[in-house]
């Protein structure tokens, strides 16, 4: 069968929830609640999935659970939930922008706001999908902390675990716990991704992401019929 870029993207985003246990996963976009539902289906059938308004579903769309807005901020505050958010502006500390560009008193964009980002970074596990690896995103500062990055104080369940983009997996392993290069996706050279991260990265002992299993390209396919994957991700 062949792979495209947003099949192995999607595989790096399940991969995030490995050994994560019986907690809540909240994807914020098409490829992490891609990658969470085949987390769900195959290695972590022990992981929660919400329908992002009330109701726990099964990887069939089968109701298993009640959880209220309300509820959500227990959890949160409980930490038994792995995020993965979008991000406008990422630092090599993880510090995550998705609030506004520009001086936060004189915007030149107003972005989403703070929204979740802060409590997030501070109680629980936290991921980041970037569709588009670029200078633009990864930033030497960002222009205002939403989501909270290792260079602050931000207490004992700060865990900032990896960043999935549409170039490569990257996690938090490199000197002061600054961002590192964990694989390149096949094809993409590390240089690329080097010269697309507009920050000196961590490169040691650089991998190929995996690629999708034959039965992991067919759940994809079955979850994702009309290929809005590929939308999100160009091969
Ligand atoms: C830029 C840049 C940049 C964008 N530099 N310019 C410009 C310069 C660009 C465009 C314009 C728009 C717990 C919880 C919550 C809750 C609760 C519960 C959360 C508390 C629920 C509700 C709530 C947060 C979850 C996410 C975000 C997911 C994305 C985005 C995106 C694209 C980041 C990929 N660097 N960037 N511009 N939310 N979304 O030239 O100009 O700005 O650009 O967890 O909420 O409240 O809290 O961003 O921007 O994780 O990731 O979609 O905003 O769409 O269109 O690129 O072209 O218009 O002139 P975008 P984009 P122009 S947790």
């Amino acid at each position: 069968m062949t792979v495209s870029r947003a099949d192995v993207c999607a595989v790096a985003c399940a991969d995030l929830f490995r050994d994560d246990g019986e907690i809540l996963a909240s994807p914020m976009g098409v490829l992490p609640s891609l990658g969470a539902r085949l987390a769900r289906l195959t290695f972590a059938p022990e992981l929660l999935l919400s329908d992002g308004e009330a109701t726990l579903l099964d990887a069939d769309g089968v109701a298993e659970g009640w959880l209220p807005y309300r509820a959500v901020f227990d959890v949160v505050a409980h930490g038994r939930r792995h995020v993965v958010m979008g991000a406008n502006q990422l630092d090599r500390h993880g510090n995550q922008n998705i609030s506004c560009i520009g001086p936060h008193a004189r915007p030149t964009r107003q972005l989403l706001g703070f929204r979740g980002a802060p409590g997030n970074t501070v109680n629980h596990r936290t991921s980041y999908w970037v569709p588009r690896h670029s200078p633009r995103v990864f930033v030497s500062e960002v222009d205002v902390v939403s989501g909270v990055g290792y260079d602050r104080s931000a207490g004992p369940y700060h865990d900032l675990h990896r960043v999935v983009t549409n170039l490569a997996v990257l996690d938090f392993g490199g000197p002061w716990r600054t961002m590192r290069l964990v694989s390149a996706h096949p094809g993409v050279a590390v240089d690329d991704v080097v010269e697309e991260t507009g920050f000196p990265l961590e490169v040691n002992g650089v991998s190929v992401t995996r690629t999708p299993t034959d039965a992991e390209l067919e759940l994809l396919r079955s979850l994702d019929p009309s290929g809005r994957r590929a939308a999100e991700v160009r091969s």
